[in-house]
């Protein structure tokens, strides 16, 4: 009887709230109720589509005084920057770009969505970066690489003539945040993409996103001239290449005049590029540089770039490009992964940075979580955009930032930007977890400025998304900012690194191994653990990485009692008896760690149950269902990583934490199993 009870009162408690199936994002303005004269109220001195969607999001649901959209060539606004002011009751929103002024518009929407005064505004914004820009791993055929939430949101076979309406809603979603640039397909590029084909279906996304200030590019195969242009090569230096490019570059500008550019990856991962005609990367890049150049286009050249040589992975890129720096474009900007090996929980901040002194340098984020739970795992990401930006890479004495070089500041730059794999699929709440659609969101806010603390973006993404009741945003952001250090400790605490089930990159697998596989695929090649104690020696004693870091953070990073301990494993083998900090040996605290880790996620279950009657019952219950999943997933990372350790340490696990519940082998054999499924 008192069981029936309870389900009547949780049914009762989340039914008066309207199901809600994600679908709208943050976006949940109510809709105002208008009277056709009311219209007036909102006035622009210029006609754009743009503006138009300006004055149209304000009618719909702006519940304050009237507003005047000011476009004005001399508003003294920077780029996309606008000014928001409040006089005699009126509120006037001036900027120098059509696009500025529906930022401001969005930016009125955000406050009144988490209850924030939108009067008595006295308010200039400007971007950090010129461009910022999602980097879509969508594959023509529909699949995503590393995607969780569907299939590609571009239906390639119903466009150009079928126009899904989620493409504005998409477009929209991105104004609303800043982005304006989309790159549409992945990096390991289908040259098919540039058949003339294709370039249609990509011209009318184009021009549907056009008047929301999103600017397409799209990623491009470096043999594409061979694959589709019938040459016999793609060598740079080839004239008949050349012209290839520019031929090609000249008909996607008739059809998208405002095309962005291209983003190349090159010799990396079994992708061509200029390296397999004894050319370099500056070669290749210039080549596409010189061809965009007449349409201000831009080359993204990616320093994701490593191979299974001898070299420590982590070394690869510097080693490849700071001999090239100076030798590229000024329309070419290098897009550097934040870490120096590859989206990992924790990884320092990547040595390029800075280390470029003449060349243009980007950063590229992961929203998609590849290494970070998929779309099951809640792991708010903005903490560790932001401990990256605002990591200092101490290039040019203390204070150069990785924010600072990226953003044009510290060395003039032609061109700034700043990239995010996207999250995003056709499920119908986009992003698969409810709350991953914060990442997309604080991507967004944080390209817009890099200095927007983590905390204050999701306090925003909280009140918008679901309630700005401080009731729920209090604890449901007291999650969010402590979950990717709970994911760091039930995954990889320490400095722990690519320690993933091979491939699909979800679970444990410290144990990985095929034999005769590349070696910088193995998680040992990264956590080397054996009796003596567990970590990478980066070390002078090591592959000597700590030395492509600048003085004095090289000296701290190489030794062992400076290191940041978070960063430990990652530059050093360790002793498994070594004390650490707080005495306890680095044995003991791993276990602490992970077990921590665990009881993290539980300490989540509890608070989001609590919450029940401030969310509607559909997103209720799947982050419900998820949390439960990230339960017994942080469950398995500590017993696999613990008991597989153990076998190195030989000491036991401590008393006083709970006992691993799954055997090892059985362990390895579900992760087998996996695999095969997989195939
Ligand atoms: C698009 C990692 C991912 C690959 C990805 C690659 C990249 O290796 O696992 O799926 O490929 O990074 O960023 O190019």
């Amino acid at each position: 009887m008192k069981k029936l009870v309870v389900i009547f009162i949780s049914v009762f408690i989340v039914s008066h709230l309207a199901a809600e199936d994600g679908s709208r994002l943050w976006l949940r303005f109510q809709e105002t109720k208008k009277e056709a004269t009311d219209s007036k109220l909102f006035r622009s001195n210029r006609k754009s589509p743009t503006i138009t969607i300006a004055l149209d999001e304000l009618n719909r649901y702006w519940k304050g005084p009237a507003v005047d959209l000011i476009a004005d060539k001399k508003a003294g606004t920077i780029k996309d920057g606008y000014k928001i002011s409040y006089k005699g009751g009126k509120i006037s929103i001036s900027a120098a770009r059509d696009i500025g002024l529906l930022y401001g518009v969005y930016h009125l929407l955000r406050l009144q969505q988490t209850g924030k005064d939108a009067t008595a505004l006295n308010v200039e914004e400007r971007p950090s970066y010129e461009r910022r820009i999602l980097n879509h791993w969508d594959n023509l055929d529909g699949s995503i690489e590393r995607g969780y939430a569907g299939r590609s949101l571009w239906q390639w076979s119903q466009l150009p003539d079928t126009l899904s309406p989620r493409y504005e809603a998409y477009a929209r979603a991105n104004a609303s945040i800043g982005i304006n640039g989309t790159v549409l397909n992945n990096v390991n590029a289908n040259p098919q993409i540039l058949t003339p084909e294709y370039l249609l279906k990509v011209k009318a996304l184009a021009d549907l996103f056009r008047p929301y200030g999103l600017t397409v590019y799209l990623s491009v195969n470096f043999a594409a001239p061979k694959a589709i242009g019938g040459l016999p090569d793609a060598d740079p230096l080839n004239k008949d290449v050349q012209q290839w490019w520019k031929n090609k570059v000249k008909e996607i500008y008739a059809l998208i005049p405002d095309f962005g550019g291209l983003l190349v990856k090159a010799n990396s991962e079994g992708q061509s590029g200029p390296q397999d005609y004894g050319r370099t990367h500056a070669d290749g890049a210039n080549m596409l540089a010189d061809a965009l150049k007449p349409y201000q286009g831009i080359v993204m050249w990616r320093a994701f770039v490593y191979s299974p040589t001898k070299e420590d992975r982590a070394k690869q890129a510097c080693q490849e490009f700071v001999p090239l720096d100076g030798q590229f474009r000024d329309n070419v900007i290098i897009q550097i992964k934040n870490g120096p090996i590859d989206f990992q929980p924790r990884e320092p901040f990547s040595p390029l940075f800075g280390a470029l002194r003449h060349t243009q340098e980007m950063i590229e984020f992961q929203i998609t979580q590849e290494y970070l739970g998929h779309s099951k795992q809640l792991v708010y990401l903005a903490p560790l955009f932001e401990e990256t930006l605002q990591s200092d890479t101490y290039s040019d004495g203390k204070g150069a930032t990785v924010a600072k070089i990226t953003d044009g500041s510290l060395r003039p730059a032609r061109v700034t930007a700043i990239a995010g794999v996207a999250n995003t699929g056709d499920e119908v709440n986009w992003c698969g977890h409810p709350f991953a659609q914060s990442n997309w969101y604080a991507f967004g806010r944080l390209a817009w400025n890099h200095n927007l603390p983590s905390e204050q973006i999701a306090d925003e993404w909280i009140r918008m998304t679901f309630t700005p009741d401080e009731r729920f945003v209090r604890p449901v952001k007291d999650m969010m900012m402590s979950s990717r250090e709970t994911c760091v400790n039930y995954m990889m605490p320490y400095g722990l690194h690519h320690i993933f089930a091979f491939n699909q990159h979800y679970g444990p697998e410290p144990w990985g191994d095929i034999p005769g596989g590349r070696a910088d695929w193995m998680p040992w090649y990264y956590h080397n653990a054996d009796t003596t104690g567990v970590g990478f020696d980066r070390t002078a004693t090591g592959s000597n990485a700590v030395a492509q870091y600048f003085p004095s953070l090289n000296d701290v990073y190489g030794d062992i009692s400076r290191c940041p301990e978070n960063l430990l494993l990652w530059f050093h083998h360790v002793p498994w008896e070594y004390k650490l900090k707080n005495g306890g040996s680095l044995w003991d605290n791993l276990c602490y760690r992970y077990d921590e880790g665990v009881q993290q996620v539980r300490s989540y279950q509890k608070v989001w149950d609590r919450l029940e009657t401030w969310v509607d019952a559909q997103r209720f219950r799947e982050v419900q269902s998820r949390l439960r999943i990230q339960a017994k997933d942080a469950l398995i990372w500590k017993d696999a990583c613990l008991l597989y350790f153990q076998t190195f340490s030989g000491q036991p696990i401590p008393y006083d934490i709970e006992r691993p519940v799954n055997e090892l082998d059985e362990l390895k054999e579900q992760i087998r199993i996996k695999h095969n499924s997989t195939l």
